[in-house]
């Protein structure tokens, strides 16, 4: 194939030119910055570095909530003496503008995650009236299990006796009230009192618990126009309201709604990194979130017809990958390979081997089209919510009721471009073999046996201590730091020190590309404790639980660990703690703020938008702690960050009387050592 230069050379006059060392940890990725910069072709490393971020915005002090703005109210060199006098021009304090938009990075988080679960929600109930076939209900047990949350009867009285109800009523019922959440008129959020008993009560207490999920949303909106909410407390509280109704509303909806659709992932093997895309292939690269497409997608690639049709047009096969969480929803259902993460978006395109890029929702970068009219792929975009400007980018409106149609033309149209190949291809060679699909229900499976199926196990190597606790590791990947550096820094330090890892969207995909997710790694990698636990059980020592709305699942595997038995009542009460090292999203700050509300000690990295108001900043990272017994805490430094995280641990051990435990262990370890 003769190599033709890509059209479009944008670099010409860039002055810096990326360090593809400094700016990804990743050789594949490396070796594909690499790549673009001889092609001329921009990618988000140039402009991360050719562009500053605002200083004030980074503070969390720039008000443009009206036009008398933006009002700008930065931290003073050497801080506050004595009183705050900075005001915007209506008066709104430092703490009143960095908390309005904090509130409102969970509003836009809370509306991403909430309006991916309607969208399955809406699915469900498609199938529940028979409007679709293609969908099916594929896992009945999780169907009957999220009735029996939502208060729908699986069973009904027939001349005195308790029989099963009607599997189709249990269905449309079930998709009824789910949907309900979202806009109910009255009464409150009903997946609320899936937390522990005594977290709801403080929720109840604290008169935080959603009324619906849009509602919460909307009224931040409300509450930070000009002139309305104007206390900073008051506001967080409305902000709680609305992270609640995302992690234990519309992402915990999501998750269940997909599991009945798709099935309940269980762990299956594969391989990530942009190395599993393959030069004789066509490679499809599926983007974004919403499993209604991907799932659609995955089944029309895998028929004999396109098969053939593909290798008729000269490729031996169809070769599927994923970047973002649909990467993970794919990964963890059907064992579709991971092609990257948020920030190797470009770098997929950029191997001149991507015949299309197909995408729904969130996360997607719009430069994607320009790098791609440097090359033959085609951009599809398929939601009516989400569409590019660029006239390059193909639109094919997905919809559940001709997804079929939808599906086998976007695959076709991806078989059809993969003779109009033009740039050489390069294909980083660089993968790794991954396993993937832990939810509540296997982790209890893997740690319980199939026998107990409880967390009582998990529980029992906390107490004895060859568990010193846990981690929920999450979140996106942002050019302001060095691609996946953080992620793994922080992760690889909580393993070694015994801390089990869950893991989802792209630091899981982070991980599974470092090899963190495999069995083996346990041995490498991890404090003896953990590693022996792993060994003994056969699981990798981070746990992929799936895409970001999966979040929700770490919190239910909390809260059974709860009802476990044996580390107190309450999430707060037992040694687990969160992290996103590499956070950018405004998704990010709802699922933190869920994260601390259900009492959870988070960290995150990069930085907080609340550095310019010091008693906002001091109101979420300690006052919170005492109302909620979670709270948010930064630190970049990635040791330093794991470090917080098991020292919080450490202290709830030592709470929960169960620190002698881990001392022994290891005193016993070293005596075996010292009599070898
Ligand atoms: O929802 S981790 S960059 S892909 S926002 Fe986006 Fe962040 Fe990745 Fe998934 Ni989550």
């Amino acid at each position: 194939m003769v190599e033709e230069k890509p059209k479009v050379a944008k670099l010409e006059k860039k002055k810096k030119v990326v360090d593809p060392v400094a700016a990804s940890i990743d050789v594949a990725s490396q070796e594909m910055i690499t790549r673009a910069t001889e092609l001329g072709i921009e990618t988000i490393f140039d402009r991360a570095l050719s562009m500053k971020p605002c200083n004030i915005g980074v503070q969390g002090t720039c008000c443009k909530n009206c036009s008398m703005g933006p009002c700008r109210l930065p931290l003073p060199k050497g801080g506050i003496e004595g009183k705050d006098e900075r005001k915007g021009l209506c008066g709104a304090t430092a703490n009143t503008i960095a908390a309005r938009n904090f509130v409102r990075m969970i509003a836009g988080g809370a509306a991403a995650h909430s309006d991916h679960g309607r969208g399955v929600a809406e699915v469900f109930l498609a199938v529940a009236r028979k409007e679709t076939d293609l969908y099916k209900v594929k896992d009945f047990d999780k169907l009957l299990a999220v009735a029996g949350h939502l208060g729908v009867a699986t069973t009904v009285e027939v001349d005195g006796e308790e029989v099963d109800r009607d599997m189709d009523e249990i269905v449309l019922e079930t998709a009824e009230v789910a949907l309900g959440e979202w806009g109910k008129t009255e009464g409150e959020l009903l997946y609320a009192k899936r937390a522990p008993e005594a977290r709801y009560e403080l929720w109840k207490k604290q008169g935080v618990i959603p009324r619906n999920i849009d509602r919460e949303i909307v009224e931040i909106m409300h509450r930070t126009h000009i002139g309305v909410d104007q206390d900073y407390k008051n506001l967080m509280k409305q902000g709680t309201r609305a992270a609640i109704a995302d992690g234990w509303g519309g992402s915990m909806l999501a998750t269940d709604l997909q599991d009945i659709l798709f099935g309940t992932p269980y762990p299956v093997q594969s391989e990530a990194n942009l190395g599993v895309m393959k030069e004789d292939h066509v490679n499809l690269i599926i983007h974004g979130h919403e499993p209604i497409l991907s799932e659609m997608i995955v089944a029309v690639a895998d028929t004999e017809e396109m098969i053939e049709y593909a290798k008729k047009k000269g490729a031996k096969g169809i070769q599927l990958s994923g970047i973002c969480c649909t990467a993970n929803e794919m990964l963890q259902r059907h064992g579709v390979p991971l092609c990257g993460t948020f920030l190797q978006q470009e770098l997929a395109i950029i191997t001149g081997a991507c015949d299309a890029m197909v995408v729904d929702i969130q996360c997607i970068m719009q430069n994607i089209a320009n790098v791609a009219e440097c090359f033959h792929t085609k951009v599809i975009t398929t939601h009516p919510i989400a569409k590019m400007e660029q006239e390059s980018v193909i639109h094919i409106e997905f919809d559940e009721h001709h997804a079929l149609e939808d599906a086998k033309r976007i695959v076709k149209m991806a078989i059809d471009n993969f003779e109009n190949r033009k740039a050489e291809v390069m294909i980083p060679q660089h993968k790794a073999p991954v396993v993937a699909g832990f939810g509540v229900e296997s982790v209890e499976y893997h740690l319980g046996g199939s026998f107990r199926g409880t967390y009582y196990t998990l529980n029992d190597n906390i107490i004895n201590g060859r568990i010193r606790g846990v981690a929920g590791v999450v979140g996106c990947n942002n050019a302001r730091t060095r691609h996946n550096e953080g992620h793994l820094a922080v992760v690889k330090e909580l393993i070694k020190n015994d801390v089990l890892v869950l893991t989802t969207g792209c630091n899981a995909i982070a991980c599974a590309m470092e090899g963190l997710l495999t069995p083996e790694s346990a041995a490498v990698f991890c404090g003896p404790g953990l590693a022996e636990v792993c060994e003994t059980v056969g699981i990798p020592p981070v746990l992929h639980l799936g895409s970001c709305v999966d979040n929700s699942r770490i919190l239910l595997a909390a809260t059974e660990v709860v009802k476990a038995g044996g580390l107190g009542n309450d999430i707060s009460e037992w040694p687990v703690a969160g992290s996103a090292p590499e956070w950018m999203s405004e998704k990010a700050i709802s699922i933190g703020h869920y994260f601390v509300v259900s009492g959870v000690y988070t960290v995150f990295g990069v930085t907080l938008p609340t550095s310019g108001a010091p008693v906002f900043h001091d109101y979420i990272t300690k006052e919170f702690e005492k109302m909620y017994g979670g709270m948010w805490d930064v630190e970049i430094d990635p040791i330093k960050h794991a470090h917080m995280m098991i020292a919080h641990i450490d202290k709830k051990r030592k709470e929960l009387g169960i620190d002698k435990a881990r001392e022994r262990v290891l005193m016993d370890m070293q005596s075996r050592q010292e009599m070898g």
